[in-house]
């Protein structure tokens, strides 16, 4: 099963058979096209379509439900976010969803900060017209409260820390349910961000702590793109 993905179409073809059942004895075990409508932004599915062979009538599109089935075929999303910084930093955040619904994997090297740990969120914005300032708020779709990465109560947005050594860099997986790259709540075309300080996860008591963990300046960020 190969998919393929252009502006706003998949294509996924099946090795051998159809795999659908249609009537029985109606459609043949040619290889059958499958396209699918998808967003182009975020390759969220939104339509299905069989070109499926009929004797003696030859090829139909039809049009069938979305499944489970199809979207599992959907070839994983990537993101990149290249960071940089007029102070030094630099860094590669890859992200990485295999299927919507699944978790984001979320892997990044860091280079230029001081030991010890970072606030690490994805901003609301890609928009870095003002420097790392324009990127928003963390991002919060959900309107709560900031939070540390498990709690229940976080901004969608709210990956916690990463800790630089005392060479300077970081190389860190995350694993996350809270930022896909597939659907209407896609991270892609948003920015990560990394701070001076670390983000107290809400708990700090500061008067900034329940919206930015007091998390101190934006040191370096990065606009999410979609990677091939
Ligand atoms: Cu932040
Ligand atoms: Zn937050």
């Amino acid at each position: 099963m190969k998919a393929f993905k252009t502006n706003g179409l998949c294509f996924v073809l099946p090795a051998q058979h159809s795999q659908t059942n249609h009537t029985k004895g109606t459609v043949t075990s040619n290889p059958t096209l499958i396209m699918l409508a998808c967003n182009p932004r975020t390759n969220a599915l939104l339509a299905c379509f069989h070109l499926v062979y009929i004797r003696g009538m030859g090829a139909l599109l039809v049009g069938t439900l979305c499944g489970g089935y199809l979207r599992s075929h959907i070839k994983m999303v990537k993101g990149v976010a290249v960071l940089n910084s007029s102070e030094g930093v630099s860094g590669t955040i890859l992200f990485e969803q295999e299927t919507e619904g699944a978790p984001t994997t979320v892997t990044g090297n860091l280079f230029g900060l001081k030991p010890g740990p970072h606030g690490f969120h994805v901003h609301a914005l890609g928009d870095t017209t003002n420097g790392c300032m324009s990127t928003g708020p963390h991002y919060n779709p959900h309107g709560k409260e900031h939070g540390a990465p498990d709690d229940e109560v976080r901004h969608a947005g709210d990956l916690g820390n990463v800790t630089v050594g005392e060479d300077g860099t970081a190389k860190f997986t995350i694993v996350d349910k809270q930022i896909p790259l597939i659907g209407s709540q896609s991270i892609i075309g948003r920015a990560v961000v990394v701070h001076a300080d670390a983000d107290d996860l809400g708990k700090g008591g500061h008067e900034l702590s329940k919206s930015t963990g007091n998390a101190g300046g934006r040191v370096a960020c990065g606009i999410i793109g979609l990677q091939a």
